[in-house]
């Protein structure tokens, strides 16, 4: 067992590629977080997945892991051209509207993508038809004659969202692609009864059509072991083996609609959304990879995408795991590409006890959030406030106990004690002095408990470890209780600010390990320290380099501010 005192890392390395398994350091790991849909803001049930895919990601970094984060906007299907029609304006201009929404608020979050691309871009235009003109090459796309709603008074077909009616499996009123108020299902096109124009709500008629079908039944028993060797959480994993296990229809993947990816060789079909938008993932990191290595973009992307020489980590919402465990790996199979090697879902978040809801005004949204309180604030909320694949659910009571009780009396506290105390009685100057055994000892155990934790993608396990960390801290200083010693003779002032130091260490400890949740506060908190360093580079190894005896300390300032009842 290592004791983590070298400076060089060489022994943290070692205990962390042990647990970390699957991940290792010798290939690229691209993480991704589920494409936002661009047709309305973002809420605070939008983050549950960005926030927690970025601490992972700054964690893998602070661990030496060469890691691309990828994410982009979904900007096809019904929804956004529905919303373009009622509005009287272009589905281009309700895209470009929250893509830069979308864009500001990651950026004011903090939630850094090495590429944020949208699924309209030309080069995922190109690799969405290159993939589909390889399936249909393989065999696994095929015609078929189906019964589809036209509206003769719009004098159209009516894809998915276009068309409501009643679900043929439950009764219940449907969208034309979800049971949206029954039993929860998938609608393929043409299963919808009782069809019924959403524009101008005119009954529709059948009509015959051809369209293009994904054949995902031949895929059950390559998904069925892909999935047994899935990484990731078992909710998805679980989940998406009792579906193979049920039944695997076959997809249609074309759509009567201008707006999208035109399918190879139709001018009047563009093919499903949920084609186009997990191909996302492959072409924002061609792009990521023009940016940072034009020179080698291309094999570096071949050995990530075509030769499995990466691994690939999928962070998305309960609501997706189809998509991504079911339909989205036999696509990629179908048509030569490497495969995910984790998916991680995390539960769905509800709002006073109740589900999310725009319609019901039960929502909250990310932008009058953060003009209140700190973006940081959210973020440790969203990670230490439940575990990654239970549901979470936000009530002001909740935020404002999380921070005054946690962020203000353990952390700020801490720092705020000791650092102002370093200020009074040492000139403001890291003290001289020892690191004791007990302290290292103590910021050992919490990174591994961190590291662990993370790897089994357990962000509130971690983060609440490293909050006893701070906790510890506190409890140290109170118990040595220094301020007896200030006074005194020559030997009790000189374990008096081996005592400040040791607390300094601690705390040096606390900001390093809590940056990827609060990246914005522990970069205050790292300056406060004196250290010139740039705390989003530093590697975990700091954690044990003892601080450097006379290093100047900032004045203190508090680093969080109560939230009121
Ligand atoms: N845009 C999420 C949604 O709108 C969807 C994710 C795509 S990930 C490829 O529910
Ligand atoms: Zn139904």
């Amino acid at each position: 067992m290592c004791d983590g005192r070298e400076d060089d890392g060489c022994c943290l390395l070692f205990c962390i590629d042990d647990i970390a398994a699957m991940i290792t350091r010798d290939r690229p790991v691209i993480v991704t977080a589920a494409l936002p849909y661009v047709n309305g803001e973002c809420h605070i049930g939008h983050l549950r997945t960005y926030v927690p895919a970025d601490v992972f990601v700054r964690m893998l970094r602070k661990m030496g892991y060469d890691v691309l984060f990828v994410c982009g906007s979904d900007t096809h299907g019904t929804p956004i051209v529905l919303s373009a029609e009622s509005e009287g304006v272009s589905p281009e201009e309700i895209v470009r509207r929250y893509h830069e929404h979308f864009r500001r608020v990651f950026s004011d979050l903090r939630v850094c993508f090495d590429y944020y691309g949208s699924t309209d871009d030309e080069s995922n235009h190109r690799r969405t038809r290159e993939i589909v003109e390889k399936l249909m090459e393989r065999g696994y796309v095929y015609e078929r004659k189906v019964m589809l709603a036209f509206c003769e008074r719009c004098g159209r077909f009516l894809p998915d969202r276009y068309v409501e009616g009643v679900c043929p499996y439950c009764g219940e009123r449907a969208r034309g692609d979800e049971c949206d108020q029954g039993c929860g299902r998938h609608l393929e096109p043409g299963e919808i009864r009782e069809p019924v124009c959403k524009v101008c709500g005119s009954p529709a008629k059948f009509r015959e059509r051809t369209h293009y079908y994904f054949r995902l039944s031949a895929f059950a028993d390559f998904l069925l072991s892909f999935l047994k060797n899935l990484g990731g959480t078992a909710n998805a994993r679980n989940y998406a083996i009792e579906w193979v296990r049920r039944e695997l229809k076959d997809w249609c993947i074309t759509r009567d609609l201008k707006w999208g990816v035109r399918f190879p060789n139709r001018d009047d079909l563009v093919v499903y959304v949920w084609v186009d938008a997990p191909i996302g993932y492959i072409s924002f990191t061609e792009e990521a990879l023009k940016l940072k290595d034009s020179e080698n973009w291309e094999r570096r992307w071949r050995e990530i995408w075509m030769e499995n020489r990466a691994t690939i980590i999928h962070f998305i919402g309960t609501d997706i795991i189809y998509h991504h465990c079911i339909f989205w790996p036999a696509m990629l199979k179908g048509a030569e590409y490497s495969l995910p090697s984790a998916v991680v879902a995390s539960g769905m978040m509800t709002i006073n006890g109740k589900p999310l809801s725009k319609s019901r005004g039960n929502v909250i949204w990310v932008a009058d959030f953060i003009k209140r309180f700190h973006p940081d604030t959210l973020r440790y909320f969203l990670i230490a406030h439940s575990s990654h694949t239970k549901e979470l659910d936000f009530s002001w009571e909740a935020f404002r106990t999380r921070v005054n009780n946690e962020l203000l009396a353990i952390l700020g506290n801490l720092a705020f004690r000791v650092l102002s105390f370093a200020h009074k009685h040492f000139g403001a100057e890291v003290p001289d002095g020892e690191i004791e055994d007990e302290v290292i000892s103590y910021i050992i155990k919490t990174r591994d408990e961190a590291v662990n934790a993370l790897f089994e993608y357990e962000f509130k396990r971690m983060t609440d470890s490293i909050m006893k960390l701070a906790d510890f801290g506190n409890s140290y200083f109170q118990r040595e209780e220094p301020w007896h010693l200030i006074k005194s003779d020559e030997k009790d002032r000189k374990r008096c600010g081996e005592i400040v130091k040791n607390t300094l260490q601690i705390l040096k400890a606390v900001c390093v390990l809590l940056e990827p949740v609060m990246p914005s506060k522990m970069e205050e908190l790292w300056k406060q320290l004196g250290m010139e360093s740039d705390i989003h580079e530093v590697s975990m190894n700091e954690i044990t380099i003892p601080l450097k005896s006379g290093q100047p300390l900032e004045k203190p300032e508090k680093l969080f501010k109560p939230v009121m009842s």
